[in-house]
């Protein structure tokens, strides 16, 4: 600890944007004084992470100062990102790669005598999302920035983020993610940037002194959202976006009228009620959750960020009928689509805007881009329900679709049965908004997320809109940033291919195909293979911290992590690994490599099959890690907990990526890119963006297997019978009569049997149909997992072909035919 303190450093300062070891020395010890109030003998872990998160923030608020300042001379139109969820992950170590400083910070505090892991470690990572959709907008934050466009992301500052997943015997046991605890660093509270939001109450329709009809709606409550800023830094540029989070707070603290009267708990109760609609995220990841208070989340959002839109609009425009010149809104699912709504209101209700042009403004500014295609999930509201939070917002909806519908009918005349499919108003059973339906009439651009869901988008659950507007309807597929995940979470594999073709790729990912002429170096390889080796015991290391397991570096690590659903098929794997077990029990000597298979995910705190199928890894698990006769050659481990900070240490450790959703189901998914991008080969189904990497890959690199999405849908037409399969398939009869006979449950034939049921029965995700094509993918993957050069040549393929999965190239996409919007350089 010599040396550790201001007097010894000369000039120790704050305010200075250098970056060189010595300059980091001086900040983070100026900061551990100044804004922490410690010394370094008695300093906590934490204080000496927020000690360096605080001198990051401080070369951060430098660019961003410069990035504001260049937007708002240069009156650059700007993308607005709407989106209910942003899955950060931690900052720190994310900030200081962008920065480029990432070295230099970690000599620095190695040479104040800190572990640096330990540092970045500290940080507890915004969980403000559940999984893909949230986590593809953090990503899309972070390229917006990286290419220079004008941009920034609207969102709620959630109190309480994504639970904490816990194991108690084999079960998910959720806990409150405390996220800010101890303070958070990175953002920027704005209480001067307040929006006042309604709820409730009723309208008044009156004629104003101009003799124009004009709507009026009295709300029966209102918050107040306050801004939450966070700096969004690109990688190795001046441009520092932001990420604006709001919060929930009451119009008074107190009800002065209550409390004079006595009724102190009365006075802060409003204040309580309103601060609840950011304490906390949703968990579960469908639009099942028909909730008042969700709704309330979707258009706190919704106004606090249009309101803000349109006040910046209003410095520079003369009236805001130039409200889309100066900003893209796009909508990230339906759950801020009541923005279509909101805006109208806006320019009609509050700035006297006629409907037609006020119309041509909203559906100019709007781009739609839908995740799912399982039409349970599609967000629907039902109309009472609507009505008692939004009634002005309800009259809006019908008016627009009452517009909507005489254009449906003059389009296509006496075809009521096309009205009734295509009407914002779901008239079967309680009547319900279709929100997909008000996000496509609203919008100029419908996009899907990878190619063949934007097709199954167009000719499926959006068909009747793409007969419409074929002109609307985009594909954008999903792209994941290099930055968090690769060179970030593997330097070992960064720098082997820096060393190898320099570091173009860094900002060009297609420049990675360099890689493909290595493929062929014997010496190459071999770095490769020791690099994917050390990535491993790495993996073991933290599996063996998380769970107790030990776990063989030298076998093949086999890995599924996702949240957990159905459609995802986790069981589908659960029902190999049976498989594997009962083989090597049968014949010890039986030819099938050593193998890891690990998972990690979250369940739905609601979702009870999700859940038994959590406890069905562990029991599986259990009987298969502690089974001498099988010792090493086959392992099973759960790490608890993923989320974006574990994740991080899970991708590089991985050989197999297990992407085996039923065909037409996974919209994208994002982590079969996040696996490839670090060397793992893939066994996955023909659905969501699996097809077009292996197209990229080439198809000898990718274990494809299952039916395809017209098999799916031909099978299920022909009146589908799982237990046809399980009756003529013995293998698959034995793995599901293990689990049916307590073989996993100490002879407990009930607890598992929603599961048999489940798949014998109806088996809605045709688990058992692709069983046997499963396991045959399986044996040719440890066969070819037995031919290491054969497997590195395929692995290093996979990252040289992996470029067009970078969410640059996507957000290059999305400017190019959806935003129109250009790169603003920020000058140094
Ligand atoms: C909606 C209403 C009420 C409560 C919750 C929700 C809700 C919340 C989250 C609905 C859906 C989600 C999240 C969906 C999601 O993550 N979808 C995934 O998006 C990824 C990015 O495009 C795709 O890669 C995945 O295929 C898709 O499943």
């Amino acid at each position: 600890m010599a040396n550790l303190h201001l007097q010894n450093l000369p000039m120790a300062e704050s305010g200075s944007a250098g970056t060189s070891v010595e300059d980091w020395k001086k900040a983070f010890l100026w900061n551990l004084y100044y804004v922490l109030g410690r010394f370094p003998e008695t300093a906590s872990l934490n204080d000496k992470y927020l000690a360096l998160a605080h001198s990051v923030r401080e070369r951060l608020l430098d660019r961003w100062v410069k990035t504001s300042e260049t937007y708002y001379r240069k009156k650059a139109r700007t993308a607005c990102y709407l989106s209910a969820e942003f899955l950060l992950g931690p900052h720190l170590g994310n900030n200081l790669l962008n920065l480029g400083a990432y070295d230099e910070a970690k000599q620095a505090m190695e040479e104040l005598g800190f572990n640096f892991e330990d540092l970045l470690d500290q940080e507890e990572e915004p969980g403000l999302g559940n999984g893909g959709l949230g986590r593809l907008a953090a990503c899309y934050v972070d390229s917006m920035a990286t290419l220079e466009i004008p941009a920034v992301g609207h969102g709620i500052r959630y109190e309480f983020g994504i639970f904490d997943q816990v194991i108690r015997d084999g079960w998910q046991v959720e806990i409150a993610d405390k996220w800010l605890r101890l303070g958070n660093p990175w953002e920027i509270p704005r209480p001067e940037i307040a929006m006042t939001v309604g709820l409730g109450g009723h309208t008044e329709h009156y004629t104003d002194e101009n003799g124009r009809y004009r709507v009026r709606w009295i709300p029966q409550r209102l918050v107040k959202g306050i801004a939450h800023d966070t700096p969004i830094l690109g990688f190795r540029v001046n441009t520092a976006n932001m990420l604006r989070l709001w919060r929930a707070e009451a119009v008074n603290s107190f009800d002065f009228q209550s409390f004079n009267t006595g009724d102190y708990y009365g006075a802060v109760e409003e204040k309580v009620g309103s601060e609840t609609i950011s304490k906390v995220l949703y968990p579960n990841d469908s639009g099942l959750e028909g909730k008042q208070l969700r709704l309330e989340q979707q258009y706190f959002l919704v106004s606090c960020a249009l309101q803000d839109m349109m006040r910046i609009t209003l410095q520079t425009a003369p009236d805001p009928s130039h409200f889309h010149e100066k900003y893209a809104v796009q909508l990230n699912d339906t759950h801020p689509a009541v923005a279509v709504a909101e805006l109208m209101r806006l320019l009609v209700d509050e700035y006297g805007m006629d409907w037609e042009p006020a119309w041509e403004v909203t559906r100019r500014t709007m781009g739609y881009t839908n995740h799912t295609l399982l039409p349970e999930a599609l967000e629907k509201w039902p109309i009472g329900l609507f009505e008692s939070v939004l009634p002005r917002h309800l009259e809006i909806i019908f008016e627009i679709n009452r517009r909507f519908i005489d254009e449906v009918r003059a389009r296509y005349p006496g075809d009521d049965e096309r009205v009734r499919r295509l009407s914002l108003i779901d008239e079967t059973g309680g009547r319900s908004i279709r929100m997909a339906h008000l996000a496509c009439v609203g919008s100029h651009a419908i996009n899907g997320v990878a190619t063949l869901h934007s097709e199954l988008l167009k000719h499926e659950v959006l068909r009747d809109f793409n007969d419409m507007w074929p002109e609307k309807f985009f594909n954008v597929t999903n792209g994941v940033t290099p930055r968090r995940f690769l060179m970030l979470t593997n330097p070992g594999l960064t720098k082997l291919v820096s060393d190898a073709i320099g570091d173009g790729w860094t900002r060009d990912l297609d420049k990675l195909r360099l890689l493909e002429a290595k493929a062929d170096e014997l010496a190459f390889r071999d770095a490769w293979r020791s690099v994917k080796r050390q990535c491993r015991e790495a993996f073991a290391a933290e599996i063996l911290k998380k769970t107790g397991i030990t776990t063989d570096p030298a076998s093949l690590f086999d890995v599924q992590v996702k949240r957990f659903h159905e459609y995802k098929r986790q069981h589908l794997n659960v029902l190999h690994i049976i498989t594997l077990y009962h083989r090597l029990k049968r014949d010890p000597h039986c030819d099938a490599p050593a193998r890891t298979v690990v998972f990690a995910g979250k369940a739905a705190p609601g979702y009870m099959m999700a859940k038994l199928i959590i406890k069905l890894i562990h029991a599986v698990a259990d009987i298969v890690n502690n089974d001498r006769a099988i010792a090493g050659r086959l392992r099973v481990a759960f790490v608890p907990d993923y989320n974006v900070k574990n994740s991080q240490r899970i991708f590089p450790g991985a050989d197999l990526s297990e992407q085996i959703s039923t065909a037409g189901k996974e919209a994208s998914g994002t982590g079969n890119m996040k696996f490839a991008m670090n060397g793992a080969l893939t066994i996955g189904t023909l659905d969501g963006a699996n097809v077009e990497i292996r197209d990229a890959v080439g198809a000898e690199n990718f274990f494809l297997f299952g039916m395809t999405v017209d098999e799916v849908q031909r099978r299920l037409a022909e009146c589908y019978r799982p237990y046809e399969h399980y009756r003529s398939d013995e293998e698959l009869k034995e793995a599901i009569d293990a689990i049916a006979d307590g073989a996993f449950s100490n002879g407990d034939r009930e607890l598992f049997r929603p599961i048999v049921d489940n798949l014998l029965g109806t088996d809605p995700y045709m688990v058992l149909a692709d069983y046997r094509s499963y396991i045959d993918c399986q044996d040719k993957v440890g066969r070819a997992w037995r031919e290491p050069e054969r497997w590195t040549r395929a692995s290093i393929l996979n990252v040289a072909r992996i470029g067009q999965f970078t969410s640059d190239r996507a957000i290059g996409d999305y400017c190019r035919d959806i935003w129109h919007i250009n790169p603003v350089k920020v000058a140094e």
